[in-house]
């Protein structure tokens, strides 16, 4: 095998980050070349994300890995997190600030569009999870409020294809993205007319729709001048972040389940056909798309967004350590209280740590005062959260889970992996830590050619990284505590 030596720049709702990958006989090792934060910008009461700092920072991204590192990437790929797309004119340029998916304006969006096409209907055309902020009540909401940015777009493009755009000056729409829109068939590369049309929206706007792993284009002859890099292409990875994820799970086989765990927990299995039925709706399953025709069977959990946005609210009185919200949550007592982390009051509601309160209060529960005891609540809450969710994929498959994979950054908090495998009573294999980025450098090398299938890059995958192994062993009461936490779902 060549020395190959890939660049991804992989976007999440709170950071950026640009890491290098180095493949050589069969092993890849990372190097993180530029990280930056990322955060929406409220501009009168609506929320955005800017595009045009997070290309900036993409491109310094470039330039450090040929200024500092010395290294030429042999080519770049990008992903993000899902749903939100920028619009683009006909003359080219972006038709201002994209929305970021946290927007208020969906608020009452679905059961809105609910009276144009029936619950039932749009999830058996698309198979995807009802979640306000999905593009199809996105462009709903906006066309309702009369946006006039609608008016003059004449494409759509979700993040990963807006960003390859300003690289290569080519619009393509990549289809594991694309399927977290809800206007597509469900495990299909298909647009699908009839929710464009309950949208009120025109089909127009969308365009070819790419398999991760093909090529956008070379980047421009600006961008080579900006960075100092040579001429080359920009791979449209998978570049749905989540899916990128799931395509690094180093699985051995069996019946295993994957927790991608960020900002939002995304537990699921990996499924050869979507699974659509009124079983699913009722259970509010999505059928994303994945690599190689996969269809990526999963849930929403709320996720470490609830604790992320806690410490953003304790940081205003003194900046904490991650390890010291760990520690204090060691300390409180185990199952005082509990949230059911997807209730819509925990989406964006400004100071979390007073909405968790209210919850409590309003199930008459007793109340978190420290926040020890919130971050115990929101950590017990998960766990508990990921139990109730592999409890539906088996009674949806009718087969027992008999591992979980977790991968991505929530990887890291040990405490967090021993919970979740004692309370769920499986295996828990934890790592690697940076899934999204390294299923985003091998679907370039499977782009290069260096490797040629899901199932090789999942090889190269083990080869390369140490994983955690945690089994059961628990010394609570967990099915006690599952009883009272499903009452709240
Ligand atoms: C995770 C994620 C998830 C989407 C959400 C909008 O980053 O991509 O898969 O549902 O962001």
């Amino acid at each position: 095998m060549n020395k190959n030596k890939f660049l991804a720049f992989d976007l999440g709702a709170s950071s950026g980050r640009a890491i290098l990958g180095t493949l050589e006989n069969g092993k890849l090792e990372l190097t993180e070349v530029h990280r930056f934060k990322n955060q929406m910008i409220r501009i009168h009461g609506s929320y955005y994300w800017n595009i045009y700092s997070l290309f900036d920072e993409l491109k310094t991204g470039l330039k450090k890995c040929i200024t500092e590192l010395n290294i030429q990437p042999d080519s770049i790929g990008i992903d993000t997190w899902g749903v939100d797309y920028s619009l683009v004119s006909a003359s080219g340029q972006l038709v201002g600030l994209p929305f970021a998916y946290r927007d208020h304006r969906t608020d009452t969006a679905i059961e809105e569009f609910f009276s144009v096409l029936s619950k039932k209907e749009t999830y058996l055309l698309s198979g995807i999870q009802f979640m306000q902020f999905n593009t199809l009540f996105q462009l709903y909401a906006s066309k309702k409020e009369k946006h006039s940015r609608l008016n003059i777009a004449e494409s759509l493009l979700f993040t990963p294809d807006t960003l390859n755009y300003l690289f290569t000056g080519v619009k393509k729409n990549e289809y594991t993205i694309a399927s977290t829109s809800q206007l597509l068939k469900p495990g299909k590369a298909e647009w699908e007319k009839k929710l464009f049309k309950a949208a009120n929206i025109s089909e127009d706007l969308v365009g070819e729709i790419v398999q991760p792993g093909t090529s956008v284009g070379n980047i421009l002859d600006e961008i080579q001048d900006d960075t100092g890099s040579k001429q080359i292409p920009c791979i449209a990875v998978a570049s749905h972040d989540t899916a990128s994820a799931i395509a690094s799970v180093p699985t051995d086989g069996g019946n295993w389940a994957y927790l991608s765990s960020g900002t939002w927990s995304l537990l699921g299995i990996e499924s050869p056909e979507p699974m659509v039925s009124e079983e699913t709706l009722a259970m509010n399953f999505t059928n994303e798309g994945g690599v190689e025709g996969t269809t990526r069977f999963l849930k929403n959990i709320m996720g470490m967004w609830l604790i992320q946005e806690c410490k953003r609210n304790w940081d205003e009185e003194k900046v904490m350590e991650w390890q010291e919200i760990v520690d204090l949550s060691m300390e409180a007592k185990h199952f005082k209280c509990f949230i059911n982390p997807d209730n819509s009051v925990f989406l964006n509601p400004g100071n979390m740590p007073k909405a968790i309160q209210e919850y409590c209060r309003e199930t008459n529960q007793p109340v978190p005062e420290t926040k020890g005891e919130i971050a115990r609540c929101i950590y017990d809450s998960l766990v508990l959260k990921y139990k109730f969710t592999i409890k539906q994929i088996e009674s949806v498959t009718g087969k027992q889970i008999d591992k979980l994979h977790i991968i991505g950054g929530g990887a890291n908090n040990k405490m967090m992996n021993q919970l979740t495998a004692d309370a769920i009573g499986i295996p828990v294999f934890a790592g690697p830590t940076e899934a999204t980025a390294i299923g985003n450098l091998m679907m370039q090398a499977k782009a290069a050619g260096t490797v040629r299938s899901l199932a090789e890059i999942r090889d190269v995958i083990k080869n390369s990284f140490e994983i955690g192994v945690y089994t059961p062993s628990p010394k609570l009461d967990w099915e006690a505590a599952y009883k009272k936490f499903e009452e709240l779902n």
